[in-house]
């Protein structure tokens, strides 16, 4: 045990009863993290500027996992910068966002009103809104992988966000975020492809986007065309989420923690899945050896081609897989 540093219990809105590591300083605990490169959680008080106030508390229990209590909040946003850090660090060697060993810092109750939640690369933090009053915080933690994975993909490949480059900006938020939630694996929160569930963001239930079949949300392309770039970049990643998702698990039906998929494909291709876990090394590759700022979705293609060779070997069958799920999506030679 290190001097100062503490294992608490908090109690979210989402990640239900989690285990944190705080700071001991006299009488009172920090919602600081000395374990993870110090990440700590602040309170905006509902306002916009500013860094906000650190979390402390007189004993070693945080929220009560509801949302009138504004540590719950902070339970969240804590647990999911630390399943971001042990996520990165455990699959892929990588320590902090920027591989520095840094941690980021969380801002919760931003502003009134506020439903949405973002990464800001200057300050290297993370911002969560409350929502609206038919919406829960932004604080669930494929949302916290996604924002989070925005600071990664900075600094790497630092994908341009608009047009294609800007979809596989967006797509490699949605599939390492996801990634970060299956390893999670919270009870209170089953791991799923899609993507915030939980904060019913649209007030009917719904996710903001379905990775096996993106078109359900209205308006993502489930496969490539020579205009899918002037979409929102929300939704031009489709194609690398839709690609993702069968190159994982594959196409057709399947059940997965009690969650249904039938993910579609173009021209009856099928495609059998090698799993999330070689999917994921395969793209996080790719993102940090391949891609650069201009990276389209022909460019995407090659660079996973390239990322399989290299960790399975040309011709291998997680190679054949990455090709055949890029077909399935439209995306070819
Ligand atoms: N939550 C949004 C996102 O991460 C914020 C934005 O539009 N950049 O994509
Ligand atoms: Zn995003």
């Amino acid at each position: 045990k290190v001097e100062g540093i503490e294992t608490d219990t908090g109690h979210g809105v989402f990640v239900g009863t989690v285990p944190l590591t705080t700071t001991a300083s006299g009488s009172t605990f920090q919602l600081k993290d000395g374990s993870r490169g110090g990440q700590y959680t602040t309170d905006m008080g509902n306002g916009t500027s500013g860094n906000g106030t650190l979390f402390t508390n007189s004993t070693t229990t945080w929220g009560d996992g509801t949302v009138g209590n504004r540590q719950s909040a902070a339970v969240d946003a804590q647990y999911g910068t630390s399943a971001t850090w042990d996520f990165y660090k455990n699959t892929f060697g990588r320590t902090g966002i920027r591989n520095d060993g840094v941690g980021a810092y969380n801002r919760v109750h931003y502003d009134t009103g506020y439903v949405n939640a973002f990464w800001d690369d200057t300050c290297f933090c993370m911002t969560y809104g409350d929502g609206a009053s038919d919406t829960h915080p932004l604080t669930e933690i494929d949302v916290a992988g996604h924002e989070m994975t925005h600071g990664v993909t900075a600094a790497t490949a630092n994908l341009n966000y608009s047009g294609e480059s800007g979809g596989l900006n967006e797509a490699t938020s949605d599939i390492l975020g996801t990634m970060v939630e299956f390893s999670a694996n919270l009870p209170s929160n089953p791991p799923n492809y899609l993507i915030g569930e939980l904060i019913n963001i649209n007030g009917d239930g719904t996710p903001l986007r379905y990775m096996d079949h993106p078109s359900k949300d209205g308006a993502s392309a489930d496969s490539w065309s020579s205009t899918v770039g002037n979409l929102d970049v929300h939704n031009s990643s489709g194609v690398a989420n839709h690609f993702f998702y069968l190159l994982s698990e594959g196409s057709g039906a399947k059940t997965i923690n009690g969650f249904n998929y039938n993910s579609p494909t173009v021209n009856g291709i099928s495609v059998t899945g090698i799993g999330r876990d070689k999917a994921a090394q395969i793209w996080y590759r790719a993102l940090t050896t391949y891609f650069t700022s201009t990276t389209d979705y022909a460019g995407a293609r090659a660079g996973t081609l390239s990322a399989a060779t290299d960790l399975y070997g040309a011709g291998s069958a997680e190679y054949n897989a990455v090709a055949t799920a890029w077909a399935a999506v439209n995306v070819g030679s």
